[in-house]
Parts: C-alpha cells; structure tokens; sequence
C-alpha cells in the first residue's frame, strides 16, 4: 500500500533547484509521486515502502546536494 511522507528540504534558492530534486525523485523506483515546492521547502512524495525506503528517498535528495530535513 502507498505511504506518503514530507520531507523539508534546506537549501533550495530557485526552481531549478526544485526541479532537480523532483526529478531526482520520480526517477527512483517505487515512487509514484513526487512534488517539490519551492515556497514551502517542502517534498510531498508517495512511495511503495516494499520498494524504497523512506531512509533511500532522504539518500537521493542529499545526492542532489540540498539538505533533507527531518520534521517532528
Ligand atoms: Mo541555480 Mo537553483 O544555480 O541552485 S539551480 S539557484
């Protein structure tokens, strides 16, 4: 069953930013949804956790080169 989870993300300046992080994440398999809002600082992303974990969709924003914020 699909999980969603949000991710703040530091770093971000322009939509470019945003955009590579994005695409960074649709690509992986197991996401089926990926959303990066630049206002927000924010990724909203819907995942099968039986494919990628939520520690491997932290790794791949990181391998952006912006910073994955954990929220309480
Ligand atoms: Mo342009 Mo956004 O270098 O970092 S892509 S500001």
């Amino acid at each position: 069953s699909p999980q969603v989870c949000r991710i703040r993300i530091n770093g971000m300046t322009c939509t470019s930013c945003s955009s590579t992080v994005e695409s960074a994440l649709k690509v992986i398999l197991g996401v089926q949804k990926a959303q990066v809002a630049l206002a927000t600082e924010e990724a909203e992303i819907q995942y099968d956790p039986y494919v990628v974990s939520y520690n491997q969709l932290l790794q791949v924003i990181e391998d952006t080169g912006f910073e994955p914020i954990l929220l309480s």
